[in-house]
């Protein structure tokens, strides 16, 4: 693939601990732990590099309960399912895998569903209906960035959910499935087909 570094950013979703197995009791995707090689590789292609965290509270109403079983429905305008718990601010869950830039030394940075009756998936938007911008789009825009090479965990939500909210604020997208994980095989396939659907490039490798 041809590539204009200039007009090129790279974006890391939620590449954190609580979906690794690191952290067995949050949201575990396998080989979640392996993805710093892959990311950095896709950021030397890039200008620019982004990146998100979940970054939950304690109190969050979707969190898995006694009778409330993993992807049982939770009414609110900004949250669907339950989870287990992750990504706590201030816990291993929330810390960037290993071998990734601390957040401070990335370009711009998305924290999300910090409001415990928000759990956004793609990171470009705080609420469900992509009304409230994170400001990402904005600052991708800004800097003349026309290509968003898209890496992180999990395949079938988060980096789903990015790539078709950049896809539809009009930039050519491209998915590193290399440097992604996901959730469970069907989910994925059917991820891969919505993106490609929605004119995304999904790809092996970079
Ligand atoms: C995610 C499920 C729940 C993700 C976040 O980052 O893909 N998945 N919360």
């Amino acid at each position: 693939m041809k590539l204009d570094r200039e007009t090129t950013a790279s974006f890391d979703v939620d590449v954190q601990k609580g979906f690794t197995p690191l952290c067995p009791e949050e949201l575990p995707v396998a080989g979640g732990e392996t993805l710093a090689d892959p990311l950095n590789r896709q950021a030397s292609l890039a200008r620019l590099r982004v990146g998100s965290k979940d970054a939950h509270p304690l109190n969050a109403v979707w969190k898995v309960e006694e009778g409330k079983p993993p992807f049982s429905p939770v009414a609110g305008e900004n949250v669907d399912i339950r989870w287990n718990m992750h990504c706590v601010a201030g816990t291993r869950g929330h810390e960037l895998i290993d071998g990734l830039p601390h957040p401070a030394r990335y370009d711009f940075f998305v924290q999300k569903g910090v409001e415990p009756d928000m759990h956004p998936y793609g990171a470009c938007y705080h609420d469900l209906s992509g009304r409230q911008s994170t400001g990402v789009i904005e600052y991708l825009k800004l800097n003349g960035i026309r290509t968003v090479l898209v890496g992180g965990l999990a395949t079938d939500y988060c980096v789903k959910n990015t790539a078709l909210q950049l896809r539809k604020a009009g930039f050519e997208v491209v998915v590193n499935l290399e440097a992604c994980r996901g959730i469970a095989e069907a989910t994925v396939d059917a991820a891969i087909r919505e993106m490609r659907g929605a004119g995304i490039e999904v790809v092996d490798s970079l």
